[in-house]
């Protein structure tokens, strides 16, 4: 096990491209980070935020890329414990299955930070708190810029297409949750068709390709990332298409190119899910290092951009 741990530590900061600190952390506190992928824009902007954060802070990272399998996340969580850390964080890729490896992480005395997602457990007490992003407040927020977008529109119903997001992921459910508890109030809107796109561009086009031979008359694309959005718009394209008018889009994420989309017109809402926790993620993981209590939720503060907002202003993305 200590050969392995000697190797998983060397391997672990080399494949992920994070430089193995030779020298003690300068607070002496290590922490283990067990992150899903590399799916999207947002994923590596937020990898990059917890990597930077850790080398500011002091901190030495144990960092796993468990390439979007929740197996990799368990055992890279198993070799935190064998490790000793003084704290494991990890982004669940899905909501479910982690009680287990959370019981053998309290039972080595090791504090959990849950970050980005949401777990679903059956005791509370396996995770010291959370840090990451509201899904169901976005999900409102996309239905809310419907609601006013085809408040005047003549033909009813109101046909939407949603392409949701990982199967199980609390973002998924969250932005579904979300999108719905606006619209059942609203009986003209009608979601004809839903489709988890995994959070991938690929997908989302392969999705869009498929739907636009199926369905006619469709008034808008509901996506919960914008890598799958991004897809959406090259479908529509090959197909002459104009997106942003022909078919309206609204999008989860704010990364660079939806933002560039939404100036050019293509997207009509872009709706931000802040990846930049890295620094709150560290002061928590100091928090934790020393005993001392977090906040159980932490939501990370985020806006909404509109068509038709002036976004001459608007800063570099970073991702
Ligand atoms: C949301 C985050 C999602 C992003 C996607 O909090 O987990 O995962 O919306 C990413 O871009 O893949």
């Amino acid at each position: 096990m200590l050969i392995f741990l000697s190797v998983f530590v060397l391997t672990q900061c080399k494949r992920d491209g994070g430089e193995l600190s030779t020298d003690p952390p300068r607070n002496g506190i290590i922490l283990g980070f067990s992150q899903i992928g590399a799916e999207s824009a947002w994923r590596k902007f937020n990898t990059r935020s917890i990597i930077e954060a850790a080398e500011e802070s002091g901190i030495q990272l144990l960092f796993d890329n468990a390439e979007q399998k929740q197996e990799n996340q368990i055992k890279a969580m198993r070799s935190f414990i064998a490790y000793q850390v003084d704290v494991i964080a990890f982004v669940p890729i899905v909501a479910t299955g982690w009680d287990n490896i959370l019981q053998e992480a309290k039972d080595a005395g090791i504090p959990v930070l849950v970050t980005d997602r949401k777990i679903e457990t059956a005791n509370e007490d396996l995770y010291a708190g959370f840090i990451g992003t509201d899904s169901e407040r976005e999900g409102r927020d996309a239905a809310r810029f419907l609601l006013d977008k085809f408040s005047h529109h003549d033909r009813l119903p109101i046909r939407i297409i949603e392409i949701s997001g990982t199967e199980g992921s609390s973002p998924a459910i969250g932005r579904a949750a979300g999108f719905r508890d606006i619209l059942s109030d609203h009986p003209e809107f009608e979601i004809i068709h839903t489709e988890s796109g995994d959070f991938l561009r690929s997908k989302g086009y392969e999705i869009m390709t498929r739907i636009l031979n199926e369905y006619e008359d469709i008034d808008a694309i509901y996506s919960h990332n914008d890598g799958m959005t991004l897809g959406v718009i090259d479908a529509m394209y090959e197909r002459d298409m104009k997106p942003g008018s022909d078919i309206v889009l609204v999008t989860i994420d704010a990364e660079q190119a939806a933002i560039d989309a939404l100036r050019r017109g293509e997207i009509n809402c872009v709706i931000e899910c802040n990846p930049k926790m890295g620094p709150a993620i560290m002061e928590l993981t100091r928090k934790l290092a020393r005993g001392e209590s977090i906040p159980r939720f932490q939501h990370v503060d985020e806006e909404v951009f509109y068509e038709t907002d002036d976004l001459s202003s608007l800063e570099p993305r970073g991702y």
